[in-house]
Parts: structure tokens; sequence; C-alpha cells
């Protein structure tokens, strides 16, 4: 039996993950750098210093932790004036929705992101109230594909077993994250993207939701 659902925040319940490409994609202009959506696909899930270190290496670059910090937080500014204008037409369609009958069930639920800007989100939609427990990137020590994120959700939720926990995740390396934790997952988006995921939805009507509690499957 599914008891706790735990969601990714960007591109699972709001379409924040377009923001980070044109936050990078700001960046890396005004570097010179070569940046597209498809090398922005590998960053999805994976902590902002990573995310910077995956676009040097694709275009070869070395810098010191000093220019590296600036550039992070160079990204980190683009991205915090986007969210500024952030509204309700952002969030992902269904999701609210689905995260609400899902609590309708009893059942719990967690975010769990690895965005150090994710409170600032919630806060902004007012859908901080729709989850038992929150963890951001501000309590990890270790990014996807690493299982600590989704641990700590557990954790959070009253030491809640990894087998009646699903997940859900727009990113490759959180369905790694996921299943390493030996949780149910389940990916969000295209599923050409998700290689590693059993089962994708593109909307939230497609979850079955009594199938799911019952085995972990979508339908
Ligand atoms: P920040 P998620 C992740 O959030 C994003 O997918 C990823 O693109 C971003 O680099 C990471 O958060 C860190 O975000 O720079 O705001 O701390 O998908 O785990 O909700
Ligand atoms: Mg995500």
């Amino acid at each position: 039996m599914i008891r706790s659902f735990i969601f990714d925040l960007d591109g699972v319940i709001v379409f924040t993950d377009r923001y980070h490409y044109l936050g990078w994609k700001e960046l890396a202009d005004e570097e010179g750098w070569r940046f597209d959506q498809t090398l922005n696909h590998q960053l999805r899930g994976v902590s902002r210093m990573q995310s910077l270190q995956i676009i040097l290496d694709h275009n070869g670059l070395e810098f010191t932790s000093q220019q590296k910090d600036e550039f992070a937080a160079r990204k980190n500014r683009y991205y915090q004036a986007l969210l500024d204008g952030i509204s309700t037409d952002d969030l992902y369609p269904g999701a609210v929705e689905f995260v609400g009958r899902v609590r309708s069930r009893g059942l719990r639920t967690a975010l769990g992101s690895s965005s150090r800007n994710a409170d600032r989100v919630l806060k902004a939609l007012e859908i901080d109230v729709l989850f038992d427990a929150v963890v951001t990137g501000h309590d990890l020590t270790r990014t996807k594909p690493d299982p600590q994120i989704f641990q700590l959700c557990a954790q959070r939720l009253g030491d809640a077993p990894p087998d009646e926990c699903v997940v859900f995740e727009d990113a490759e390396s959180g369905i790694e994250a996921a299943l390493a934790a030996g949780m149910h997952a389940v990916g969000v988006g295209d599923a050409a993207q998700l290689p590693n995921a059993e089962q994708v939805i593109s909307e939230y009507t497609e979850i079955d939701l009594d199938t799911l509690i019952e085995s972990g499957r979508i339908r």
C-alpha cells in the first residue's frame, strides 16, 4: 500500500524549469558559452553548482571556485528576477488538484526539491500548505541521483517505509534517486526524456488513484 506521496517541485508541480533554463541561457549568452535545451535537460534535478559544472564541462572550460561562485550567483539573480513574476499560470495543470485528492484520502504528502528557492516558490503560489513535509536544497549535502532527498522526505513523514512511498519526478536524476531509495516512481513529462522511468504521465488525470495506492502502478 502506498501511504506517502512525494513530489518534486520544478517540472512536476510548477513549470519553474523553464525559468531555470532562461536563467542559465542569459548567463551562457553573456559569457559566449554553448547552451541549449538538450543540455538543459541534464540539469533537471541537479544542484546549482553541479549544473554550472555540467555547462562548463560541455564547453571545455575551467574556472576558479571564486569565479564559479560568481557565475552561479548571477544565474540565481536572473532566476529570482523571473520568479518575481510567477503566478498560478505557471502551475502544472492538474497537479494541485491531484495533491488535494491524495490528501483528501488521508494520505501524507511531501515536497522534495533540490532547489534552494523552493520555499519562495511554494509561498508565492500559496501551495506550501499542501505538504506535510518539505525538503529543499538547503537540507541536502548530496544532489540527485543520490537518494538522500527522498529518504529525508520519508523520515519527515514519520519514518515512512520506502516501499510505501511513491515519488513524482521530471528528472532522470530524480527517478534514479527514487529507485535508489527503494521507492516507487512516476515520471512526469516526456517519456522519451525519462528512459529509466517504468511509468510516465504527461497529465495527472492519467492516474487511477485507487490502483496507485494498491500497487504503486498508475493504472
Ligand atoms: P536552485 P527540483 C531543481 O529543482 C531544478 O530541477 C534544477 O534545474 C536546479 O538546478 C536545482 O533545483 C537547484 O535550484 O538554483 O534554485 O537552488 O526539480 O529538484 O525541484
Ligand atoms: Mg524537477
